[in-house]
């Protein structure tokens, strides 16, 4: 008889971070079918991705009644900026976007960046909450290049990777080095483990 996969949650209004993370489940043996929850999340300003997705995730935990995830990632530049625009990526990308992020940097020969990401997992069977991360370094692009992913995606370059940006690879290409991909891999080994020790111990 084929087993029936639990139901698991990725609460997100960014199809783009969904199309992601779906993809890497397309891939692997995962013991859970993943769907997409685009509820109104609130957003707090605070000082870390750990905070703002820890609250996202007690904000909306009372409305769900299966296991759930969310995610806050952040684009920080290191060098020269100091790790801006780090929290603030979503109004930084929304105001001044990526062109306006060049012309931060312009006059500076070297750069260094990571995007980090956050996943707090609401696990329902435990009734625990778990916090996966992951990030990925690399550096800026003299310009804009490429037409795939989202946001930073065109001016960032990855050290794994160093003749292109993140808007040049496919799908799977930046899953297997991004901070999502890493922290999404962090929560299936997790589920894994789980179902590993569950069928040990029925
Ligand atoms: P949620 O509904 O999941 O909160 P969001 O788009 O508001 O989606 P975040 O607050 O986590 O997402 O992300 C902040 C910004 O950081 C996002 O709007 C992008 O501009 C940028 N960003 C995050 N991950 C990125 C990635 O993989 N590639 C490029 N830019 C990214």
């Amino acid at each position: 008889m084929k087993e029936e996969k639990s139901l698991l949650y990725f609460v997100t209004g960014n199809k783009n971070k969904f199309s992601e993370i779906s993809q890497i489940f397309k891939n692997r043996q995962i013991p859970c079918k993943l769907k997409q929850l685009d509820l109104d999340l609130i957003e707090i300003q605070a000082e870390n991705l750990e905070e703002i997705a820890l609250f996202k995730l007690n904000s909306i935990k009372k409305e769900i009644n299966e296991s759930f995830f969310v995610e806050d990632a952040g684009f920080f530049v290191d060098d020269p900026l100091n790790g801006f625009p780090g929290v603030y990526s979503s109004y930084v990308f929304k105001t001044i976007g990526n062109e306006g992020m060049l012309s931060l940097i312009k006059d500076y020969e070297t750069s260094k960046a990571q995007f980090r990401a956050i996943i707090a997992l609401y696990y329902k069977p435990l009734d625990k909450i778990l916090i996966f991360q992951g990030n990925v370094q690399g550096k800026i692009s003299n310009k804009i290049r490429g037409t795939h992913g989202f946001g930073f995606d065109p001016i960032f370059i990855p050290n794994e990777i160093p003749g292109k940006t993140f808007s040049e690879l496919l799908i799977d290409e930046k899953n297997a080095i991004s901070h999502r991909g890493i922290a999404i891999e962090n929560l299936i080994d997790f589920l894994k483990k789980i179902k590993k020790s569950v069928e040990k111990f029925p």
